[in-house]
């Protein structure tokens, strides 16, 4: 990758679940030293330090869904920063749980409207995340955040989505948990879901590559919001929703390489990190270490072979 500026965006957003511990997340990255990664590779790295909410209503204790005005206020900040930080570089938002993603995606999507230009989602996570709050039996909005920037209706109080994710602009690829709910709204979209049973039979770099290729035709811009979950929680255990049969190190780095390689990438969020559950920084070192390969890290050139 040509070196550009990273901004850290650090999103302590720990609203979405009622298990506590994301907030620590932007911390556990800047421990584990995520600029270092990046500058070595070349890149100046801007920390911009943690946002907050907006100012909100107060939350109810007992509302169905839970913080919902808490994560409104998360949802208008981040898309500001978003929106913001695309005119100076490579924005990198450090959660943080995946609600997040309601802000993040909604300011990149607005930058990319004004340039003319349309936005792609890739999805990287064991859930489809495509509950709306009505619909969440969990009451958790960290479970909803591809609802909201794909435009379904149900979000009362929350930013109006200008420019909605197109469906067909939308991959999911490492998909393991889906609720009935989620299933039956999915079936009615054209959004691209890869489960593990197909990356199992077919490999992780076939639906990736053609995702790609779709990036590249349109002259998109390209969103990768990396769910902890997307791997598995042999490798990565600080998370408060695991599934087995998740992505092993060597698939997620191919996906990270394969992204560097397409030279589409134009923002990113790393997600659902719970330090409180980690075993010796381990899950933040891998995180910090497929941020590096998704932004040109690598053993040997492709073409020559040869260290680079
Ligand atoms: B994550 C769930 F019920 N679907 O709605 C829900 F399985 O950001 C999980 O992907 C949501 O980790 C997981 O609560 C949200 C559940
Ligand atoms: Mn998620
Ligand atoms: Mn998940
Ligand atoms: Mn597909």
């Amino acid at each position: 990758m040509t070196p550009t500026t990273c901004l850290l965006i650090g999103a302590p957003v720990d609203s979405g679940k009622r298990r506590r511990g994301c907030l620590m997340g932007p911390d556990a990255y800047r421990t584990a030293g995520l600029a270092e990664s990046l500058s070595d590779l070349g890149h100046a790295v801007v920390d911009l330090g943690n946002c907050a909410p907006a100012p909100h209503d107060q939350d109810h204790p007992n509302s169905p869904a839970y913080a919902l005005n808490e994560t409104i206020g998360w949802t208008a900040a981040l898309s500001d920063a978003a929106e913001t930080a695309m005119t100076r570089g490579f924005p990198l938002f450090l959660g943080g749980d995946h609600s997040l993603s309601a802000g993040s995606v909604r300011g990149v999507a607005n930058h990319a409207a004004r340039e003319g230009r349309p936005l792609f989602v890739l999805w990287l996570d064991a859930h489809t995340d495509f509950h709306t709050p009505k619909s969440s039996a969990s009451g958790n909005l960290h479970g909803t955040p591809v609802a909201y920037f794909a435009g379904r209706d149900g979000f009362d109080g929350f930013p109006t989505v200008e420019n909605p994710v197109p469906e067909e602009n939308i991959c999911m690829i490492g998909l393991r948990s889906v609720d009935a709910a989620e299933h039956e709204a999915l079936a009615a979209t054209r959004i691209h879901c890869h489960d593990m049973r197909e990356i199992d039979e077919h490999g992780i770099a076939k639906p990736l590559n053609a995702f790609l290729a779709k990036v590249a035709a349109a002259n998109g811009l390209l969103h990768v919001s990396l769910d902890v979950d997307f791997l598995d929680p042999s490798v990565a255990p600080a998370v408060g929703t695991t599934v087995p049969g998740g992505a092993t190190v060597r698939e997620a780095h191919l996906v990270m390489e394969l992204l560097h390689d397409s030279g589409l990438l134009t923002s990113m969020d790393l997600v659902e990190l719970n330090p409180f559950l980690d075993e010796r920084g381990r899950t933040a070192k891998l995180m910090v270490d497929l941020a590096a390969s998704a932004l040109g890290r690598r053993v040997f050139d492709r073409t020559t072979r040869s260290f680079s």
